[in-house]
């Protein structure tokens, strides 16, 4: 006969924190929501990190690289999404990675033969109003001077002159040789009241461009994780077919995380590609599995995949009907819960920490804070991120209100069967995601400080100053139907959810 658990599967929404005790020390400003996202030796400590502990689904309606780079400067990391092919999902990294914070590649680019119209249509198409010239013309040619907008008037001087004697040349601009790093080229453009400053490699050819303004952005981006070249770090995800292949041109396109990417990672070939992954490229590439619910999936996976992270969820997510279709999965506090004792354990037994993402289902920052609290190391969100500006589908209207496309993985609309394992003869194919639409949220940037702002405040009312911490002493409670309700509002009147007046 089959094996009854006594358990029964929970969700965050039947769980409380009680406050601890709250120290003068316990304010926002003192917390950290640095955590880990490799494995690591306990008598080491932590390797690779996130600032935030927020991962965005490698989803098609999610993670392209401008949400990827929002997030980056905010401190976690989005996987772009496999179910592309090879060329393009290596593209969208290489987009990011490209993407310097604080050096860049200047695509602005002029031969002295130029004329002034010429630069006024390079500026037009850029937007950027300096422009490097070159000898030849492109980047990485010898450089000769800058022009900027403040070098011509458009309608005073005559367009069709030569940009010659209008660009400044290279003997009157401040330059800085390839391999300073950034404090020392910022220290050299405030020193020299300079807006732009080129990086010339021993031969005068030009590498790249520091702005002062991007000092500025820097600046408001103190959580920005970047990796030793100062570019923003960036994840994708893999299958379990052609892995070998994509994680080779990832790798190369100079991709940070992996993630082997299943709706179930219980599985000899997710096992068997984690082995096969991490022979081939060492243990400095961060690779993460799943996803599981159970603890002995969790075991499984580290003793037989040696993975870095494992994620945790099945059929919790805001577009999955895996659980209709299919009846697997489990409530995803309980999948953590139990995935997180299983980590301790191991750790305890082996002396090495996997952290643990609950991927999911997560609806709100109450939710996230239980996660973390529950042992969640970082949080894994589609829907979330799917409703803000910088994720790759374009706004939409609808009776006055803004929206975004939200599709599963598991959708016809999204076709990612290599996730899914199906059937491959194409009658024979049945849909785990719906395709649908969420309010549109504005800028990753405002809606990731307050979700940090929440967690921070919640962890001072527990009385903690860090993820780890919190997860050796939050307390936490199950919660009545009626205590849901209390914790709602009563008897009071919300006006704006009063019917109006008929008559
Ligand atoms: P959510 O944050 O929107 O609730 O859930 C996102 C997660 O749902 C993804 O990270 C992935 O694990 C899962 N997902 C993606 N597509 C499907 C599907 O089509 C799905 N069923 O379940």
């Amino acid at each position: 006969m089959a094996i009854i658990l006594d358990d029964v599967s929970h969700t965050f929404h039947e769980f409380l924190l009680l406050p601890g005790l709250t120290k003068k020390e316990h304010v926002p400003a003192n917390v950290s929501l640095k955590t880990p996202i490799q494995s690591f030796r306990l008598a080491e400590g932590p390797r690779a990190c996130l600032n935030t502990p927020f991962v965005s689904a490698a989803m098609q309606a999610v993670s392209g690289p401008e949400l990827a780079i929002a997030l980056a400067r905010k401190g976690g990391v989005a996987f772009i999404f496999c179910s592309q092919s090879i060329e393009s999902q290596a593209q969208m990294v290489r987009e990011v990675k490209e993407h310097k914070a604080g050096f860049v590649e200047s695509d602005s680019n002029l031969p002295p033969t130029a004329t002034l119209q010429d630069a006024l249509n390079l500026r037009r198409k850029t937007g950027h109003s300096t422009i490097a010239i070159t000898e030849k013309g492109g980047r990485n040619t010898k450089l000769l001077g800058l022009l900027t907008s403040k070098d011509f008037w458009e309608y005073k001087d005559d367009l069709s002159q030569s940009v010659q004697g209008f660009f400044t040349p290279r003997e009157r601009l401040v330059l800085a040789e390839e391999g300073v790093s950034l404090q020392d080229a910022t220290t050299l453009l405030w020193k020299n009241k300079k807006e732009c400053l080129p990086i010339v490699d021993r031969e005068g050819n030009l590498r790249s461009l520091v702005f002062r303004k991007d000092y500025y952005d820097h600046q408001s981006y103190p959580d920005e994780l970047t990796d030793s070249r100062k570019r923003l770090l960036v994840g994708a995800a893999l299958n379990t077919f052609d892995y070998m292949e994509r994680a080779s041109a990832l790798v190369e396109a100079g991709v940070d995380v992996l993630c082997l990417d299943s709706s179930d990672g219980y599985t000899e070939w997710q096992a068997q590609a984690a082995r096969e992954l991490r022979k081939r490229f060492g243990s400095d590439i961060i690779l993460g599995g799943g996803n599981i619910v159970s603890a002995d999936a969790f075991r499984y996976l580290v003793t037989h995949g040696d993975v870095d992270f494992v994620k945790v969820g099945i059929g919790g997510g805001s577009i999955c009907i895996t659980r209709e279709q299919k009846g697997i999965g489990r409530g995803q506090a309980s999948a953590v819960m139990e995935i997180a004792r299983e980590r301790d354990l191991f750790a305890k037994e082996s002396g090495t920490y996997i952290p643990i993402c609950s991927d999911g289902g997560l609806n709100s920052d109450t939710q996230m804070i239980l996660a973390l609290a529950m042992g969640a190391d970082f949080v894994m969100m589609g829907k979330y991120f799917a409703m803000t500006e910088e994720s790759p589908t374009a706004k939409i209207s609808y009776r006055g209100r803004l929206y975004k496309p939200y599709w599963g993985e598991g959708s016809n609309r999204a076709r990612n069967w290599q996730r899914y394992k199906q059937s491959e003869a194409a009658h024979l194919i049945f849909e785990e995601g719906v395709d649908a639409y969420v309010p549109y949220s504005g800028p990753l940037s405002d809606k990731v400080d307050v979700s940090v702002v929440k967690l921070k405040s919640t962890m001072c009312n527990v009385g903690v100053l860090g993820v780890k911490e919190l997860h050796e002493k939050a307390r936490i409670t199950r919660v009545s139907e009626m205590t849901v309700v209390e914790g709602g509002t009563s008897t009071v009147e919300m006006l704006d959810r009063l019917q109006p007046n008929m008559e």
